[in-house]
Parts: structure tokens; sequence; C-alpha cells
């Protein structure tokens, strides 16, 4: 297999994560494959790791250091399908780094799917927030009926190891936990996806293992909505039944499930910025990350435009933070493997408009042929 040619940032990356991590197993490790896109060159930037892969990137700043909790993909035998059958994650490996550009550590197992009790399999996208000494893992997995919750763990250190509760979040449902800490210290969770991620089985709160294998199938009818409950002042609960997080067009009419160049697929993200809520996600099918502004954590939102066009791979799933001043989009692509369930995190500057509009991003062209990430 030929070798790809490594930038600088890369190849550090690479020996500082290999000397940081413990033994890894032989097959989840990285084999850059001939089948991926193109030359480095031709990607906005590079990847953050290389030694595992890594998707559904939460980045966040504590003590002005940057953690990143993404999935820890695996290369399983299940074969691909529309539901994500292949996504076969057993546990999270954390990922820090004192600036965007710099050396990338990567964490031990933080997280092992075999130390949650009501786990069966599937150990999705997670995120994380941090309360009075305490972080706070938050993921979804299958248990063992085959239906998605999402539980937490807690640690005192933001690299794990965590502890998981022994059951899932009371009244949890779907995947892609996002938890977003508003000015005055309440926290709230969004989460929900559509397809494999089951929101459409879920319309009531019950799970429906008969339910839809992908929405609700009524073009003409609102689309699907994200979810979000507010957390309880220990982080371990929601405080009330879910509420659906509404996204309308222009019109202030809600978008569609026909409409699937901007409706709600999965992904959820929460950002605030000059006073205004922005929630993003992903369009799933059609491969955008998408956003909309409210006023709100509840919403309603309306929705203006795209964040990032489509990336290599069939997903992607990002998170937004402010660090030094300028803001950051992560978000993941399949440029190591070439394989949609062997991804690889990534970042790169995210810029407003005077309007407080979101500059699109096209992950496939380089600027000036150099990393985007380089500070
Ligand atoms: O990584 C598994 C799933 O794929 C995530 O939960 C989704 O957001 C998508 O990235």
């Amino acid at each position: 297999m030929p070798l790809r040619k490594l930038a600088p940032l890369a190849l550090a990356t690479t020996l500082l994560a290999t000397a940081c991590q413990p033994s890894a197993q032989p097959e989840n490790k990285v084999q850059e494959s001939s089948d991926s896109g193109g030359d480095a060159s031709d990607y906005l930037s590079q990847p953050l790791v290389k030694d595992i892969y890594t998707a559904d990137p939460s980045a966040h700043v504590w003590n002005g250091k940057i953690y990143v909790y993404p999935s820890h993909d695996i290369d399983g035998p299940t074969p691909e399908d529309d539901l994500g059958a292949h996504f076969e994650m057993r546990d999270y490996r954390i990922l820090s780094m004192d600036k965007i550009g710099g050396p990338v550590t990567v964490g031990p197992v933080a997280l092992d799917v075999k130390d949650v009790p009501w786990a069966d399999k599937q150990m999705w996208a997670p995120d994380a927030a941090y309360k009075n000494g305490t972080y706070y893992l938050y993921f979804p997995a299958k248990d063992k009926e085959g239906a998605f919750r999402i539980g937490v763990a807690t640690s005192k250190n933001p690299m794990g190891r965590f502890k998981a509760q022994p059951q899932p979040i009371k009244g949890s449902y779907s995947i892609d936990p996002a938890v977003f800490t508003d000015d005055d210290g309440q926290s709230y969770v969004y989460f929900g996806g559509i397809w494999g991620g089951q929101l459409q089985r879920n319309v009531d709160g019950t799970y429906d293992a008969n339910g839809s294998k992908t929405d609700l199938g009524q073009d003409d009818k609102p689309a699907l909505a994200p979810r979000v409950a507010k957390l309880t002042g220990d982080m371990l609960e929601f405080t009330e039944t879910p509420k659906a997080v509404q996204i309308m067009d222009e019109k202030g009419k809600p978008l569609l499930g026909g409409d699937h160049d901007r409706r709600f697929f999965e992904a959820s993200w929460m950002h605030k910025y000059m006073g205004k809520y922005y929630f993003s996600y992903s369009t799933g099918d059609t491969h955008y990350l998408a956003y909309a502004i409210g006023d709100s954590p509840y919403g309603p939102f309306t929705y203006k435009g795209r964040i990032l066009e489509p990336v290599e791979g069939w997903t992607t799933h990002h998170s937004i933070v402010e660090w030094n001043g300028r803001w950051w989009l992560f978000y993941a692509d399949t440029q190591l493997s070439g394989q949609t369930r062997l991804r690889n995190v990534k970042v790169t500057e995210l810029r407003y408009n005077p309007d407080g509009t979101i500059q699109t991003i096209n992950p496939l062209v380089a600027k000036s042929g150099k990393d985007s990430a380089a500070p």
C-alpha cells in the first residue's frame, strides 16, 4: 500500500498520539487507503489524528485547553446499510490540544460499552459538559432491545475515565446528544436523529420497534423535529418531557419532511453568538451542515443556510466553539480511509458576516494550499 505523504503537523500529531495511547487493537488502527479521494491538498483541512479513526467531534474549551469528544470508529464486520449498522463503535477516546493547529493528544479509553450496564452496542456521537468540578459525558447506545437511549457518565478528569450511571437518562431516546449551557448556568440537551437514529420510532417518546425505518413518510407535513430538554442541577436527568425544536422557513412555516435539503436529520449542536441562539444540524441524505437562528434555547429557529457543503463520505457531524477570540468548526470526513465507517475529525475556522449569518465552507477546496487549522 503506498504511503501517503504526511504534513509536518500530522506527523507530529501521529507521533504524540502513539506515545500517549495504550496498546490499540490492531483492527482499530488506521491503514491509509489508496481508495481515499485524492491528494491531501484537495482538502480544506487535514485530519487531527491519524492513529485511530474518529468522527462526530464535540469540542469544548476548558481552562484554555481544547477537548474533543468524538466517536471512535472501528472496522467491524457488519455490512453497510441505510440505518448505520456499520457504525459499530464500542468505546470513546478523547482528544486534547493546547491550541488549534498544535499537537493532539489521544487519551486512553474513556468509557467502554462493557462498563455501561444498560448498553449493548453502537456507542455513537457523544458530547460532554462541565459543572462544579465534574465532567459529564453524554452518549447514545443501543440497549438490549435494540432501542437507542442516552446515557451519562461522570469523571473528575476531562479525559476520563468516566463512570456510567446504571440506567439511561429517564425519558431519553434516539441519538446524538449535544449539551448547551446558557449564560445563566442552565444546561439543555438537544438530541435526535431520523433513519438509523430512530427518532421516527419515538414520536410520542415511546419506542415502537415496528415503526418506520426512515422518517414519517409524509413529505408535505412538518419534518420530524429534534428534541430539547433542560437538565437537572446534578446534570444527570431531564427536568421535563423533551420538547420539539421547531425549525421554520423564512415565512415562519415549519420545514417539511420532503425538504431534504433543509430539514433536520441528525447531529444537533447549539451555540450562542451575539446574544442569538444558533441551532445547527446535519441534513443527512443531502449531506449538508445547516443552521437556524432563534431568540431562545427552545426556539423556534429560522433556517438561515448552510455551514458546510458535503464532505467526502456519507456523513459528517460537527461542533462549533470559540477559542482565542475566533470561531472553529470541528467536523469529519473519510480522507484517511475512503470508507464511510472509518472517519477522521478535522477543524477549520468558521466566519460570520456582519449580519450574523455564517459564511458557507467548502471542505474540498484548499485555500492557498495551506492547512486551514494552521494558527
Ligand atoms: O457516528 C454514528 C452516527 O453517524 C452519528 O451518531 C451520526 O451523527 C452520524 O455521524
